[in-house]
C-alpha cells in the first residue's frame, strides 16, 4: 500500500525535493510525498521544521510520526494538539557542524588568537597560552551533540568535563549529573560549552550563583538555546571581567534585536544560529530509515519524551 508522507517544512522543500522520494523508492517503500495535506487523515508521517506553518496536528488521525528536522524540538514539544509520537534530528552532520563550531570557537579562545589577529599597535605581546590539558572545559549536556564535542575537545588534551541528567560513563570524560553534579562541573572551568535542549528545567542554568563558579576570565560557548544563559547575570560577570567574552550563537529571541547589548560588546561573539545545520543529504537518509522502520514495526529512533521536553 502507498504511504503519504507530508514535507510540512516549505522553505526547505527545495532540498529535500530531488533525493526524498528516491531514497524512499530504494529503501523499498511504496510512498508519495506531499507538500500540501488536503486530506490530512490520508497522511502517515509528518516532517515537521519549526519554520512549518502546521500548528494542528488533529487532523491527522492515520500520523504514525511526526519527524523533526530540527535537533531541538523545544517549540513543537508542548503543543497540545501532538499526540503522535515525536522524533528529533539525529545526523551525523548536525554533529560535524557542531564539533568544528565549538572546536573552533574554543581554539580561538584558549590560544588568545585574537591579539594577533587584531593587532592595530603591532604589538610584540609574546604571551604564550598554556596548554589544552591545563585548562577545565565544562560540557553541559553529554547528548548526541555534547558528547562528540567532549570527545573532540578530550582529544585535542582539554580536560573535559560532562554534565547530565543522567549518569553517563564516557570514556576520557570525567562525568557528572544531576543538580548535586553541576557545581563540580563547573567549579573552576575555563571554557563551559552549553549543548542542553531548552527545558523547563535547563532555562537560566547558567546564572549569577553558576557564573561565579568559574574561573575568573572563563569563555562561554553557546550554541544550545537562548534561554540557557541569563543574558543580564552574563552581561554583569563580562563587567567585572568573571567571564572574558562569551560566544553565542543562539538567543532568546531570533534574530537577536539590532538594540541588544550582545551586538558590538566587545567581550561578545554573535554567531547567527548557524553552529550546525541540518543538512538534507544525510537528514533524508534518517527520515527514511525511521519510516522503515515504523513500517516494519521497530521501534522508531529518537523519539522525544514528551515529559521530559527532550
Ligand atoms: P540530546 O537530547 O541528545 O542531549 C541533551 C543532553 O542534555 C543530554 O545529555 C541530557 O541528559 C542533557 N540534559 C537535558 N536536560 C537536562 C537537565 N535538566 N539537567 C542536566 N542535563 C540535562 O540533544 P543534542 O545533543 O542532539 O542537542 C542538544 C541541543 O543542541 C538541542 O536541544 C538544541 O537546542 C541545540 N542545537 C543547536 C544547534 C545550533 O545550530 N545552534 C543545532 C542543533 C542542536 P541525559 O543524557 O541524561 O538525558
Ligand atoms: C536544531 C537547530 O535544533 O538547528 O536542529 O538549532
Amino acid at each position: 500500500m502507498t504511504i503519504t508522507v507530508f514535507f510540512a517544512a516549505p522553505a526547505v522543500w527545495e532540498e529535500y525535493r530531488d533525493l526524498l522520494p528516491g531514497l524512499l523508492a530504494d529503501a523499498g517503500i511504496d510512498a508519495r510525498v506531499v507538500t500540501l495535506a488536503p486530506d490530512p487523515a490520508a497522511v502517515d508521517y509528518i516532517i515537521y521544521a519549526p519554520s512549518a506553518p502546521l500548528q494542528d496536528f488533529t487532523p491527522f488521525t492515520r500520523c504514525k510520526a511526526v519527524l523533526s528536522l530540527w535537533a531541538g524540538v523545544e517549540r513543537i514539544v508542548g503543543n497540545t494538539t501532538l499526540t503522535q509520537p515525536l522524533c528529533r534530528m539525529v545526523d551525523t552532520g548536525l554533529t560535524e557542524g557542531m564539533l568544528e563550531w565549538v572546536v573552533g570557537h574554543a581554539l580561538r579562545h584558549h590560544l588568545g588568537m585574537d591579539r594577533h589577529i587584531v593587532n592595530p599597535g603591532h604589538v610584540w605581546d609574546a604571551t604564550c597560552p598554556p596548554l589544552a590539558r591545563e585548562r577545565k572545559v565544562a560540557m553541559l549536556g553529554m547528548g548526541a551533540l555534547g558528547t562528540a564535542c567532549a570527545q573532540g575537545l578530550a582529544a585535542l588534551n582539554f580536560n573535559v568535563v560532562g554534565w547530565s541528567r543522567t549518569e553517563k560513563h564516557t570514556p576520557g570524560i570525567q562525568g557528572f549529573h544531576g543538580e548535586a553534579g553541576l557545581e563540580a562541573a563547573l567549579r573552576g572551568a575555563e571554557i563551559v560549552v552549553t549543548l542542553l535542549p531548552k527545558t523547563p528545567e535547563t532555562e537560566n542554568i547558567l546564572n549569577a550563583q553558576r557564573l561565579a563558579w568559574l574561573k575568573p576570565g572563563a569563555f562561554i560557548l553557546n550554541p544550545g538555546r537562548g534561554p540557557l544563559i541569563d543574558d543580564a547575570a552574563l552581561l554583569a560577570a563580562l563587567e567585572t571581567g568573571q567571564v572574558g567574552h562569551a560566544t553565542l550563537d543562539v538567543f532568546r529571541i531570533e534574530p537577536l534585536p539590532l538594540d541588544h547589548p550582545f551586538w558590538g560588546h566587545p567581550r561578545v561573539t554573535v554567531t547567527p544560529h548557524i553552529a550546525a545545520d541540518t543538512r538534507a543529504t544525510g537528514a533524508a537518509k534518517v527520515l527514511v530509515k525511521n519510516i522503515r522502520r515504523s513500517e516494519a514495526g521497530a521501534p522508531l529512533l529518537h523519539l522525544v519524551d514528551r515529559a521530559r521536553g527532550y
